[in-house]
């Protein structure tokens, strides 16, 4: 896997510079399903530059992204990068903050490399599977599998407690709610135990790929909201919590 963690680290390095660039210029925003659904030039520029080196140095790789610059697939077979060039659009373009990008090897289905690199913060979270995961080259620890609903913050999408009411019950019974809107950085939330569990009503591949890896690396459960396992060429619901609160939540408030 050394080669994979070099061209991504290098392929970040590059795509980072661009975006840092990018404050300085006017954006090209478009709209995609809804007003809040956003593109900007540059999602499509990183994700543009990610096929291209992905093809110098991975002939034989396919990629599967947001924005659609490369060939479009209908299966995981073989090595597959599933790549999110601005995962929080939205907070990129309103805030300059809070977003990141989000790349992942897929072999066969499986996720075998996971890297997210929360640009504006300088922040690069890594996941080589069954090796552990790091926080900027430093291994981070599991997270604490007794830990309570009681002892942590949540987050939630306001679509996953409107089409699920009895999670405001969830929210009494935490210690708050938050909401960061970049996916991938949630996840990275619940992985580093920072908040007890993310749910969101609907998902993109490209904006869990990476995060779902490095989450359940650490010991994170990840499903759909119902409990069942995520099949990672569909849109869908995305749970992903502490062993003991994602219980909690698909026991007491999801069922
Ligand atoms: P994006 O920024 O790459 O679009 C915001 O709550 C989170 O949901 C972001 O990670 C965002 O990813 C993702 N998301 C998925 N589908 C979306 C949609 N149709 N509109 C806005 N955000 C969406
Ligand atoms: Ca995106």
């Amino acid at each position: 896997m050394d080669k994979e963690k070099q061209f991504v680290s290098a392929f970040f390095e590059e795509a980072g510079a661009e975006i840092m660039a990018s404050f300085e210029e006017k954006l090209e925003i478009e709209t995609k399903s809804n007003r809040n659904d956003l593109v900007t030039n540059i999602d499509k520029q990183v994700e543009t530059l990610f096929v291209k080196r992905v093809l110098e140095q991975f002939p034989d790789h396919r990629i599967f992204g947001e924005e659609g610059m490369a060939a479009e697939i209908d299966s995981l077979e073989g090595p597959v990068w599933i790549v999110d060039p601005i995962d929080g659009t939205l907070n990129f373009v309103m805030q300059q903050k809070n977003f990141t990008i989000s790349v992942a090897l897929y072999i066969d289905g499986m996720g075998v490399y996971g890297a997210i690199y929360e640009v504006e913060k300088g922040d690069i979270y890594t996941c080589e599977k069954g090796c552990g995961a790091y926080l900027n080259g430093k291994k981070l620890t599991p997270v604490n599998a007794d830990d309570t609903l009681a002892d942590h913050l949540l987050v939630a999408n306001l679509s996953a407690i409107q089409t699920n009411e009895r999670l405001w019950d969830a929210v009494k019974a935490s210690r708050g709610l938050r909401l960061y809107g970049a996916a991938s950085l949630e996840y990275m939330y619940v992985a580093t135990g920072k908040v007890g569990a993310y749910m969101s009503a609907n998902l993109a591949p490209w904006d869990i790929a990476a995060g779902k890896m490095i989450a359940e690396e650490l010991g994170c459960i990840v499903t759909r909201l119902d409990g069942s396992p995520i099949n990672m060429l569909e849109q869908g619901s995305s749970l992903v919590a502490l062993p003991n609160v994602h219980k909690t939540l698909l026991d007491s408030y999801l069922s």
